[in-house]
């Protein structure tokens, strides 16, 4: 079990060959410009540039400024545990480089049909009684169909009921889609935009940049709030990863959640096959941890998920995550279709921190309940 404090509850490219196997840019060794100051202020006013100049501190001085930041709008020894369940799994029609459950992955991965309502609310239950106070439910869809939306939208009504926390993530949404949803409670909608805008294409063919923009612009519309991040380690540059934090930290509104994954490599999709055995193959510790101060520092009242790859993380990598402001993490041993790092390395590993589960509410969700002035 978890530590908790319940006081308070609450074509790919197909040409693989494109897919940028470049170089990782490494940081400079002088900094004779002025930094942006990090002090918590919210900005949507980002450049690249600043947000470039940030990443290439020394990994001390940008560790030191992301904590300060952490402090500022969160206790810094508080951790989100949300849990996942697949509820519909594989024969996904997009081409996403990365993921196991897409048709043109040769990963193993089988297609089920969506998950009985009863499944679904009975592995709830099970996530809520081992502490888990949010779940998501994932589906291997481009979009859902509008004969799914009854039984998800009973799913989303039963989880709730539950006093847990919901969040989807089902593909792009229309609109109408996105009000059925919040009409039904939901509370967050996870719709990664997984990389910065230049990168994309060489990732996924299926959809383009704007395609998730556009959602995410649905479900913001929709008065849902928004769970959308990325993936480190896709072959991409720090110019890349620049370019991602920039595109979240520039909407109008952050994002309430910010999950940053390292890539599963996964034998037989495009990526997996691609960066495998190659220095490419498992992103650098210190430039993941780098990427999620960048996460905390551009977006300070957001919660950072740290997030798939934790499984293949040390203490120390996943404690430095913590320190650079990460303060979520998916519990139990699956994610949707590879392995998590299981409840008793976790409960371990937050006991050995001196970590416990967060008691009180999210800063950009409380904010938003303060009357306007
Ligand atoms: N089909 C929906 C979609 O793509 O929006 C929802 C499910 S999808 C699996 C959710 C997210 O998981 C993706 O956007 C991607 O960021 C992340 N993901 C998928 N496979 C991954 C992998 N092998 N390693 C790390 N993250 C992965
Ligand atoms: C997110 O950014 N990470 C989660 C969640 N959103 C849905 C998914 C991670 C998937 C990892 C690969 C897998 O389990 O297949
Ligand atoms: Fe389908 Fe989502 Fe996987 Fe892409 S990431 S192939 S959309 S399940």
């Amino acid at each position: 079990m978890i530590p908790s404090d319940n006081s308070t509850t609450q074509s790919p490219s197909r040409k693989r060959e494109g897919l940028g196997v470049g170089k990782s840019a490494s940081p400079s060794q002088a900094h004779p410009r002025p930094l942006p100051q990090a002090g918590g202020e919210i900005r949507t006013d980002w450049t690249r540039e600043e947000i470039a100049a940030l990443f290439d501190l020394p990994f001390t001085e940008l560790l030191f400024r992301a904590a300060e930041v952490h402090r500022a709008h969160h206790r810094p020894d508080e951790v989100q545990l949300c849990t996942l369940l697949s509820i519909k799994t594989g024969g996904c029609q997009e081409d996403c480089g990365y993921c196991s459950q897409s048709v043109h992955a040769d990963s193993g991965v089988e297609a089920t049909k969506l998950m009985d309502v009863r499944e679904v609310l009975q592995r709830a239950a099970q996530a809520r009684d081992a502490g888990s106070q949010r779940f998501c439910m994932g589906a291997a869809w481009r979009n859902p169909k509008q004969r799914d939306m009854p039984k998800i939208v009973e799913i989303v009504k039963g989880v709730r009921e539950m006093g847990m926390e919901t969040c989807m993530t089902l593909g792009m949404l229309t609109p109408e889609q996105a009000q059925q949803l919040s009409a039904a409670g939901l509370d967050y909608y996870n719709h990664n935009i997984d990389t910065g805008p230049e990168y994309y294409e060489r990732v996924i063919t299926t959809r383009n940049y704007q395609d998730r923009l556009d959602t995410l612009d649905n479900v913001r519309a929709a008065g849902i709030n928004v769970c959308s991040g990325g993936i480190v380690g896709m072959g991409e540059t720090r110019a890349d990863r620049v370019g991602f934090v920039h595109t979240l930290a520039t909407l109008e509104r952050h994002p309430e959640s910010v999950p940053v994954n390292a890539l599963v490599p996964v034998k037989g999709t495009v990526l997996g096959d691609m960066l495998a055995d190659t220095p490419l193959a498992k992103i650098d510790d210190i430039e993941f941890v780098r990427t999620v101060a960048l996460a905390r520092i551009c977006m300070p009242m957001s919660m950072v998920r740290l997030s798939a790859g934790r499984e293949s993380m040390s203490e120390a990598t996943q404690a430095l995550c913590f320190m650079a402001g990460a303060n979520s993490i998916f519990t139990g041993d699956k994610l949707l279709t590879a392995p998590n790092a299981g409840d008793d390395e976790d409960a371990a590993l937050l006991t050995k921190l001196g970590m416990k589960s967060l008691a009180g509410e999210e800063p950009m969700r409380a904010c938003a309940k303060e009357p306007a002035e």
